[in-house]
């Protein structure tokens, strides 16, 4: 018997594959604040965004104004600070179980095809109050499968293929009763079978600029529809192999431990963490004079979604509309609501986006059998007081 979640899973590939794509031709984008509309503040967290500290850097949604995020303000978070790659002498190092390993320039890269791709992702420990771990771009490179092909492909024995950036750090490895103090290059993994079957994309650039270090100049991975810590900064190295990668970042930083039901038993599940559980929240509340409009954030893995509803106090749920110029299959979704008849007072204003394998975006209750606070997509309710 699978278990509720491989099902959603099988369900979800389906859909998956059957995908929307790049349908829409964008009619409108979402504006700046327009004239004579202010900001109608929430009143449940607090309000100001901290400065960029160090290497971090949140994006304030509250001054969304397009569908893409600019690269100076773009969300950036990593392990090992920033290291500097000098574009004229990189290579990307492809190894192991490769039919021809090869490193490649970014020239050579560059020969191996341009196309973009448009995706917006979140940091797997994006949570309330500030939601300001994620972004949206418009990037351009090339699909990671091109580039396999100059390496000849994979060998049939190849199993798991890890990239590694070229940020590297003290860790201690533990093991029983010893510990060892090792250096490790931020490294994550696919399985061959998530590889083949993912848009995976090696990106050279974000809305038309070259990466900016923040971004992982010269060269990044994407694994569109992924959560953050999938997207390799500093792209140093392709090395496919047969055993499982246990390097820290995918072994044990980046997993959720749940209470699941499996088969009437209640079972303590460790999960690595891959693709976004589908997740919505409130960006800002503006108004115009009597109007008030509220601005929302999607953010998902690429399935069709069904729908964005926002529902203020115990209303009904009442549909959103999602912005088309973020239509793109991997494009994160901007809506808005137009909220009529506000009366004085305080209220509650609420989002949830349900995708099409009937997925829905849980409240916190819902989500309490996830112990661990990364994957937090529940439903985050804001308050607004009108005048
Ligand atoms: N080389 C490298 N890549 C990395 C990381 C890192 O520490 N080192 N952090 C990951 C994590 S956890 C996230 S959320 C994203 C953040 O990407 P951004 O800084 O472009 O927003 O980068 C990912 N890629
Ligand atoms: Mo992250």
């Amino acid at each position: 018997m699978p278990t509720d979640r491989t099902r959603r899973k099988l369900l979800r590939g389906t859909f998956a594959a059957a995908g929307l794509g790049m349908l829409g031709i964008p009619e409108w984008a979402l504006p700046a604040l327009a004239q004579g509309e202010t900001i109608v503040p929430f009143t449940d967290a607090p309000p100001t965004f901290p400065p960029p500290k160090g290497d971090s850097r949140q994006y304030d949604i509250r001054t969304i104004d397009g569908p893409f995020s600019p690269a100076d303000r773009f969300f950036t978070t990593q392990h090992y600070g920033h290291p500097v790659v000098e574009p004229a002498g990189f290579r990307l190092k492809l190894t192991g179980l490769v039919n021809r390993p090869v490193s490649l320039s970014l020239d050579e890269l560059r020969k191996v095809g341009s196309t973009e791709l448009i995706f917006g992702f979140e940091c797997s420990g994006n949570r309330r109050p500030l939601q300001g771990l994620c972004g949206n771009g418009r990037w351009t490179g090339v699909p990671l499968r091109a580039v396999l092909d100059r390496a000849g492909g994979l060998k049939p024995q190849a199993r798991e293929i890890v990239f590694f950036g070229a940020d590297r750090g003290q860790e201690e490895v533990e093991f029983r009763t010893q510990k060892f103090s090792v250096e490790q290059q931020y490294g994550r993994s696919m399985t061959r079978e998530q590889l083949v079957s993912s848009d995976a994309f090696l990106a050279w650039a974000l809305n038309g600029e070259p990466l900016t270090r923040h971004q992982g100049s010269p060269l990044r991975l994407l694994v569109p529809g992924w959560y953050g810590m999938a997207n390799v900064k500093w792209l140093a190295q392709v090395h496919a192999q047969e055993d499982a990668f246990l390097g820290k970042f995918q072994a044990r930083h980046y997993r959720t431990l749940r209470e699941e039901n499996i088969d009437g038993d209640k079972k303590w599940t460790e999960a690595g963490i891959s693709t976004m559980q589908p997740k919505s929240f409130l960006a800002r509340v503006t108004r115009d004079g009597a109007n008030y409009k509220v601005l929302g954030v999607a953010l998902h893995d690429g399935t069709p979604l069904k729908s964005i509803e926002v529902r203020i106090d115990d209303g009904p749920w009442q549909p959103a509309t999602i912005d088309p110029a973020t239509r793109a299959k991997y494009s994160w979704k901007l809506f808005t609501y137009a909220w009529t008849n506000a009366t004085p007072g305080e209220h509650t204003l609420v989002s949830r986006v349900t995708d099409a394998t009937g997925r829905v975006q849980p409240t916190s209750e819902e989500l309490e059998s996830k112990k661990t606070f990364l994957e937090d997509n529940s439903q985050y309710p804001r308050k607004v007081t009108i005048a």
